[in-house]
C-alpha cells in the first residue's frame, strides 16, 4: 500500500458541507493502488457498549465510490448525513494486495479495531452551520453568458462616439483605436441576443475612462459620455431583465486610472496630497514615465496593474479607499438593480476587502454573482465569504488543449479535467464562470486556424459541463481575432458576412443546455470511454432520473459504438430521432448526445 500517497484534509474541497443535511468527503489515493475505501462516520456525542462491553463511539459506515482518476491519483468520494449536524470520521482502506490501514486525524494505524475505540482518532468537523455551507446564487446555474466589449459590440448612438471614431469595422482595431460601440447599440440588440437564447450578459467596464478599454477608470460614479449616460443604463438592465436577461458588469478595483482625480492629486501636490496612502508609493515626487514608472521599465515609484503606469494600484487596505470602492459597489446594485460583479485582477487585491466586498454587496442583494478574474487554481478565493465564482480559464486551457491544439491524449484531458474538479467543493463547480476565450485572449477560432468543426466540439464539450457557459460576442458570427487588441474586432451585423451555420449551433448548444440545466449542472459525470488510440471521450452525466450520454469522436476514423450497461433506445438529441445503444455511429470529429428514451 501506497500510504504517503494518502491525502484528506479535512474543512476543505475534501470535506465540506454541501448543505446543512448533506456532508461531501473525498480521499486521494495512489491510482490503482486501493480497491475499497470505507469511510466510519458519526456524531461525536454519540457512544455505545461493544462486543466487549466497552464504551465506543457509534459509527455509520459507507463505502465510498471511485468517482475520479487523473493521471497519478483515484479520489473516492461519498456523502454523509446526521441529523444533529456534528460528524466525526475516519477513513479504512483496503489495498489491492488486501493491505487494510485506519486512517483518521491522528494519522495512520494498522491496527483499525484499537483506532476506532477514541473518537480522537476521528476527522471532525464539529457543527455544520448554515453560513458553514458555500452558497452561490441559484439563477447562476440557468445562467449561459454572452461577454460583451461595448466599444465593439453596436453603435447605437453616433452623437456620443469620440471624434476619432473610425468606421465600424474598417479596420483590425489598434490598440488606441474607436469605433463607436455604445449602451444604446446593446439595447438595439437585446432582440437579438434573445433570439441567440442567452440569458446572461457580461459587460467589461462601462465607467468613464480615457481608454476604449475603459479598465483604467477616471470616475467610477458615471458612465462613460461615448458609452451614454445613467439612463440609458436603466433602460438596458431594465429591457433585459424584461427579457429575463441579467447584466453584470465589471469591477476595477485593484488599480484605478492615473487620470483620476486621487491620482492627479497625488502628482500635483505629491507627499502633502490627501490621496497619498489611496495608493502603494515607493518615493515622492511621484511623476509618471520619469522617475516613477517608465513605459515596459520595472522602475517602480509606485505599484501598478503590471508595470503599467497609467494604473496605478490601490491601497485597499486603506479604510477610505475600502468604503469608497463599497460605495461603487453598492451604488450601482441599488440604483441599477445589477445582477453580478466581475472583479478584475482580482487576485492581487487582499482578501480582507473581498470579504468586506461580499458581506456587503450579498446584504444589499443576496443574489448578487460574484466573480473573480483569476486565471489559476482560485481555491483561497472560493471558501464563501468572497466570490461565488471565477472565470475558469485553467477549463478553458485543457479545452483548448485537448480540441483545439491537439496537444493533449484523451486521458491526459480527462485527468486534467478531473482534476479541474477536485481543486473545488462540488457547489463552486456548480457556478463556475466557463468559457473558451475573452477580450484577453486569441478568439477560439482563431486559435483553431480557422477549422470550425473544431470549435463546434469545443463548444459542445463546453456545455456539456458543470458550470455556466459564456459565449465571448462574435463566437456566434464565426469572429477570429488574435491576441488582444485584434480579439476585440467591432461585432459583424451584415448577414452576409454573418457565419448564419455558427449562429444556428450556437443558439442549438444554448438550447439543448437550457432545456436539460438540472443534468448538466448537478450530473454526476462517468468517463465511459477514454481512447487514446481512437482519440474518443465518450462520458455520461446521471441526475435524478435523466442521464446524458455524450461522444465526442476526436480521432480521424468514424466509430460504431455500443453502450452494453444502457437502455437498448437512446434518443439522439443533436438530431432528433430514436437509436440503438448497441449500435452508434459517430462520424470522425463529431459529436453525439444521446438521452434515455
Ligand atoms: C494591453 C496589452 C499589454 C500592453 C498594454 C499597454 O495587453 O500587452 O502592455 O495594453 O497599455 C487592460 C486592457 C489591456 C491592456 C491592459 C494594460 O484590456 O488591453 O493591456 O489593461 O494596460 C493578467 C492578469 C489579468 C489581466 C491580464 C491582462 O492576471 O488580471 O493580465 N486581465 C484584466 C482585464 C484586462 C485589463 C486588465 C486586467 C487591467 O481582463 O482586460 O487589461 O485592468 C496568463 C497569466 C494571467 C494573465 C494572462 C493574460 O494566463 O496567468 O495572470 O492575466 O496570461 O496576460
Amino acid at each position: 500500500m501506497e500510504e504517503a500517497a494518502i491525502y484528506h484534509q479535512p474543512c476543505s474541497m475534501f470535506a465540506y458541507p454541501y448543505d446543512r443535511k448533506t456532508f461531501h468527503l473525498r480521499i486521494r489515493t495512489k491510482k490503482g493502488d486501493i480497491r475499497s475505501v470505507v469511510c466510519f462516520f458519526g456524531d461525536p456525542y454519540e457512544n455505545h457498549k461493544n462486543e466487549n462491553g466497552r464504551i465506543v463511539p457509534a459509527l455509520n459506515q459507507k463505502d465510498m465510490r471511485l468517482t475520479a482518476q487523473t493521471e497519478l491519483h483515484d479520489y473516492w468520494f461519498t456523502e454523509v448525513a446526521l441529523p444533529f449536524y456534528r460528524l466525526h470520521y475516519a477513513f479504512v482502506l483496503t489495498s489491492v494486495q488486501d493491505e487494510t490501514i485506519f486512517y483518521g486525524d491522528r494519522g495512520m494505524m494498522q491496527d483499525s479495531a484499537l483506532s476506532f475505540s477514541f473518537s480522537e482518532n476521528f476527522f471532525k468537523y464539529p457543527y455544520i452551520h448554515e453560513n458553514d455551507c458555500f452558497k452561490a446564487p441559484d439563477w447562476v446555474k440557468k445562467t449561459v453568458w454572452y461577454q460583451i466589449f461595448p466599444e465593439r459590440f453596436a453603435n447605437g448612438n453616433p452623437a456620443i462616439s469620440p471624434v476619432q471614431t473610425l468606421p465600424w469595422g474598417s479596420k483590425d482595431p489598434g490598440r488606441d483605436d474607436f469605433f463607436g460601440g455604445d449602451l444604446q447599440g446593446i439595447i438595439d440588440h437585446l432582440d437579438y441576443l434573445q433570439n441567440l437564447g442567452i440569458n446572461g450578459i457580461y459587460l467589461t467596464p462601462i465607467f468613464t475612462a480615457p481608454t476604449n478599454h475603459k479598465y483604467d477608470t477616471l470616475d467610477y460614479f458615471s458612465v462613460d459620455p461615448h458609452f451614454g449616460d445613467k439612463e440609458v443604463l436603466r433602460t438596458l438592465i431594465k429591457q433585459a431583465h424584461k427579457r429575463s436577461i441579467r447584466v453584470m458588469l465589471d469591477a476595477v478595483f485593484n488599480h484605478i486610472g492615473s487620470t483620476s482625480m486621487q491620482w492627479q492629486d497625488v502628482i500635483r501636490h505629491g507627499e502633502n496630497s490627501r490621496y497619498k496612502d489611496w495608493f502603494y508609493i515607493r518615493s515622492f515626487p511621484v511623476q509618471e514615465g520619469e522617475n516613477g514608472n517608465i513605459e515596459g521599465q520595472t522602475t517602480l515609484s509606485y505599484d501598478t496593474f503590471a508595470f503599467t503606469p497609467k494604473m496605478p494600484k490601490l491601497n485597499t487596505e486603506n479604510q477610505e479607499v475600502r468604503d469608497y470602492l463599497l460605495r461603487i459597489a453598492l451604488y450601482w446594485i441599488k440604483e441599477f438593480d445589477i445582477d453580478g460583479w466581475r472583479l478584475d485582477v482580482a487576485n492581487e487585491v487582499d482578501g480582507q476587502f473581498w470579504r468586506a466586498f461580499h458581506q456587503a454587496v450579498i446584504g444589499e442583494k443576496s443574489d448578487c454573482y460574484i466573480v473573480g478574474e483569476i486565471w489559476h487554481n482560485a481555491w483561497n478565493w472560493l471558501q464563501g465569504d468572497m466570490f461565488h465564482s471565477v472565470m475558469n480559464y485553467p477549463l478553458s486551457q485543457t479545452i483548448i488543449d485537448y480540441f483545439i491544439e491537439n496537444k493533449l491524449k484523451a486521458t491526459q484531458a480527462v485527468s486534467a479535467i478531473n482534476a479541474h474538479y477536485m481543486n473545488y467543493q462540488a457547489q463552486v463547480s456548480e457556478v463556475a464562470f466557463n468559457l473558451l476565450d475573452s477580450h484577453d485572449t486569441a478568439r477560439i477560432l482563431t486559435k483553431a486556424r480557422g477549422d470550425k468543426q473544431k470549435v463546434r466540439l469545443a463548444l459542445a464539450f463546453l456545455f456539456s459541463q458543470t458550470g455556466s457557459p459564456c459565449i465571448y460576442y462574435g463566437t456566434e458570427v464565426g469572429m477570429d481575432g488574435a491576441n488582444d487588441p485584434l480579439c476585440r474586432k467591432c461585432m459583424i451585423w451584415d448577414k452576409e458576412k454573418q457565419d448564419l451555420e455558427m449562429m444556428a449551433f450556437v443558439k442549438k448548444i444554448i438550447r439543448l443546455r437550457k432545456d436539460n440545466q438540472p443534468v448538466l449542472t448537478y450530473g454526476r459525470l462517468d468517463w465511459l470511454i477514454v481512447d487514446n488510440a481512437k482519440d474518443l471521450l465518450c462520458f455520461r452525466r446521471v441526475y435524478q432520473d435523466r442521464t446524458l450520454y455524450f461522444f465526442f469522436n476526436h480521432g480521424n476514423n468514424d466509430q460504431t459504438l455500443s453502450l452494453d450497461e444502457s437502455n437498448v433506445l437512446l434518443f439522439d438529441l443533436w438530431n432528433d430521432y430514436r437509436v440503438d445503444g448497441t449500435n452508434l455511429f459517430v462520424p470522425c470529429q463529431q459529436f453525439r448526445i444521446f438521452a434515455e428514451a
